[in-house]
């Protein structure tokens, strides 16, 4: 990920369309800063004064190009004024008609009267440097932006709603609270800590640690619905695999012929099962080959397989099945596969095939669960059962008990570990009778790794990171 942190400076007034480019019934635009409402004044012609409106109310008027005093578009002026905005500032959206000739004027008037165009993600950067919202709500704002499920926009909303914020919060209130007890220890004794105080303290660093090895548990919950289960279409050319990507798709997403070698390309689509989103590959046939093109799919193909959650190894019953086995990436790795017999509409025995399949190949997959299906991708038969086995993978995980429920993220998960390490290295030098100072040392870089989650404490590198991969307008 390379992101630079946009060059905010909050004295000045930003704006940006923050709706898709493209042709819509509506398109806003978006001014926010100290000088938002005196530049919307400028440029709106209504019967209130945009100066004089009070916050959370909405005007109808007409932008006006200010130099040449043209009428652009009859709009709706929504008013908010600070801290109660998005942003936390002054802040003005104009809905307008939603075509891209409209909307780009009306920024180009709005520069024109002093603002300044926004970077990626800045408005909610905005909101964050303003104390509106924390880190884990603004990255929630990306999350609920790009859930692919209803499943993941609603772990979003919670974030949103403060939830991780409030854990994190209460934690760090708490061993804040246990290093003001340590400083004590520190100041007046100058000794180590007596016992009933130091049991207690284990008692709470304890509890701590155990509340955070809970949130740690909703990793796995957190990457799935952000990211996907992933997994990946694989076997030899020809065996069918576009086929079964573009029925799961439900579209004709990839080019499917007899010819052998057609998919060079990776290809990925989201479909929604039982409300987790599961991300399907399609890849080219893995088999040695001197087409440069072609080898270049079969090594991405390789990369793929290694990064999936689960794999489907096609097989197609109309060549040599002793030739087509699993791949040895396949067969050591730890990933779950099914091994599907493809084309059964062709044979007359598809079953007693994949049992022949199964007995040669089910004693050298290593590492991982295999399982054996015949199917047919072309008519659909047994693709429930294909799914089927894709569900329990996922249910796997344990992503829906009560201990996943809030769904943390990479970063948050890194700073949790870093939180643990600390504590449970607090946690040593009490058992040792340490020193209460080497304890509070170790409380300390708890409550600031646990900080660093909600940008207590944090680098320009980080909020790069996350506010980077916004798009404008948000
Ligand atoms: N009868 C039958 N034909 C199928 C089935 N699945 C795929 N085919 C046919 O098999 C041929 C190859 O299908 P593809 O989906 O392109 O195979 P692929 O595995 O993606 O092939 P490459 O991209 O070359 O690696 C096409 O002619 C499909 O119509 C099936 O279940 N039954
Ligand atoms: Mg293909």
């Amino acid at each position: 990920m390379t992101a630079n942190l946009p060059n905010v400076d909050l004295n000045q007034t930003v704006c940006a369309i923050a709706t898709p480019r493209g042709r819509g019934g509506l398109g806003v635009v978006r001014l926010s800063g100290p000088r938002a409402i005196a530049i919307a004044d400028r440029i709106f012609r209504g019967q209130t004064k945009l100066s004089d409106a009070a916050g959370y109310t909405v005007h109808h008027g007409l932008v006006v190009d200010t130099d040449s005093n043209v009428e652009i578009d009859e709009v709706i002026a929504t008013v908010f004024r600070s801290p109660k905005s998005f942003s936390g500032e002054d802040l003005v959206e104009f809905s307008a008609h939603g075509g891209p000739v409209i909307l780009d004027r009306i920024l180009h008037i709005m520069t024109a009267n002093g603002a300044n165009l926004a970077g990626p993600g800045e408005f909610t950067l905005r909101a964050f440097l303003n104390g509106r919202i924390d880190l884990t709500e603004a990255e929630a704002v990306a999350d609920l932006i790009s859930a692919k499920t209803d499943e993941s926009a609603a772990a979003a909303l919670k974030q949103l709603q403060g939830l991780l914020l409030e854990e994190v919060n209460e934690m760090r209130s708490r061993l804040l609270h246990v290093l003001a007890r340590l400083e004590i220890d520190v100041d007046f004794t100058e000794e180590n800590i007596e016992e009933s105080e130091m049991s207690d303290l284990g008692t709470q660093l304890d509890e701590l640690s155990n509340r955070i090895g809970q949130l740690l548990g909703g990793y796995q919950r957190g990457r799935i619905l952000r990211d996907g289960f992933t997994v990946v279409l694989a076997g030899p050319p020809n065996a069918g695999k576009s086929t079964l990507f573009n029925r799961l798709a439900r579209d004709e997403r990839a080019i499917v012929t007899e010819i052998p070698g057609t998919t060079r390309d990776i290809l990925r689509e989201y479909i929604n099962l039982n409300g987790w989103p599961v991300c399907i590959v399609d890849t080219a046939g893995m088999r040695e080959t001197i087409d440069i093109v072609e080898r270049i799919g079969v090594e991405r193909t390789t990369a793929a397989v290694g990064a999936a959650d689960g794999v489907i190894w096609l097989i197609d019953p109309s060549a040599d099945w002793t030739k087509q086995l699993p791949v040895n990436e396949i067969m050591e790795a730890d990933i779950p596969t099914i091994v599907c017999l493809n084309k059964s509409d062709l044979v007359p025995d598809a079953d007693s095939l994949i049992r022949q399949i199964q007995t040669d190949i089910q004693a050298h997959k290593t590492n991982g669960e295999i399982r054996f299906i015949a199917m047919s991708a072309k008519t659909g038969e047994e693709l429930e059962s294909l799914l089927g086995v894709v569900s329990e993978w996922i249910a796997r995980l344990g992503i829906d008990s009560h201990e996943a429920e809030i769904a943390i993220n990479e970063r948050h998960r890194a700073a949790l570990v870093s939180a643990q390490s600390s504590l449970a290295s607090a946690r040593s030098t009490l058992n040792s009778g340490g020193e209460s100072e080497l304890v509070a040392f170790d409380v300390q870089a708890a409550a600031t790794s646990l900080g660093e989650i909600i940008g207590e404490t944090t680098t320009d590198q980080v909020l790069g990171e996350i506010f980077g991969n916004f798009c404008i307008g948000k």
